[in-house]
């Protein structure tokens, strides 16, 4: 199964593409979103904003996903997704998450990108069970692999303690 579980700074990855756990306002922010925007240069602030807003604010909103390229970046593109405010489980938060790894891929494979490296999405400032998390992106990267097996897929974890999560649902499942 291609999908490799790391330990690293997502930002270092020569990578097709890089996934960013953004807002939906796609300004930037803490986090792997921030890192990303200080990585990539200004370049990746100004694509941002020449994307539509779809309601006032928004420019993603949550489980769907965004385009641009890496600029400064090693990796030639970002994908940017807004995973799900963790509020306890019962707002579709797992169905959301699940959005957020199928529709990044979806504009992976529009792109013709095969590798592809995503951060724990939500398991920052937003809060999900790292666990959780873990069960569903594991569970839908898989089911999407099903289908095109073509892609390689990092998850790339930014601690020790967060890889072992993710390395434990990719070998349980
Ligand atoms: N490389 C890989 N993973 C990282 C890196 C990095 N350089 N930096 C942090 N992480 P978070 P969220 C991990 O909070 O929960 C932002 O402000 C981090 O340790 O970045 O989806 C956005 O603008 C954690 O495991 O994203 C949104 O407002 C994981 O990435 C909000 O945070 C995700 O943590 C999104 O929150």
């Amino acid at each position: 199964m291609p999908i490799a579980v790391i330990a690293a700074d997502i930002t270092t990855l020569a990578a097709d593409a890089i996934v960013n756990a953004a807002n939906e306002a796609l300004l930037g922010g803490g986090g792997v979103d921030g890192a990303i925007h200080r990585a990539a240069g200004p370049a990746l602030l100004a694509a941002c904003r020449a994307l539509p807003e779809v309601a006032p604010g928004v420019r993603c909103p949550t489980g769907e996903a965004r385009i641009t390229p890496g600029f400064a970046l090693p990796a030639r593109w970002v994908i940017h997704t807004v995973g799900p405010v963790w509020h306890g489980g019962g707002r579709d938060e797992a169905a959301l998450l699940a959005d957020c790894h199928r529709n990044a891929l979806r504009l992976a494979r529009g792109h013709g990108l095969r590798r592809i490296a995503f951060p724990a999405i939500s398991c920052g400032v937003y809060g999900y069970p790292a666990p959780l998390a873990a069960g569903v992106a594991l569970g839908t990267l898989r089911e999407v692999l099903e289908r095109d097996p073509a892609f390689d897929i990092v998850l790339c974890c930014y601690s020790e303690p967060m890889r072992a999560v993710f390395q434990a649902a990719l070998t349980s499942a």
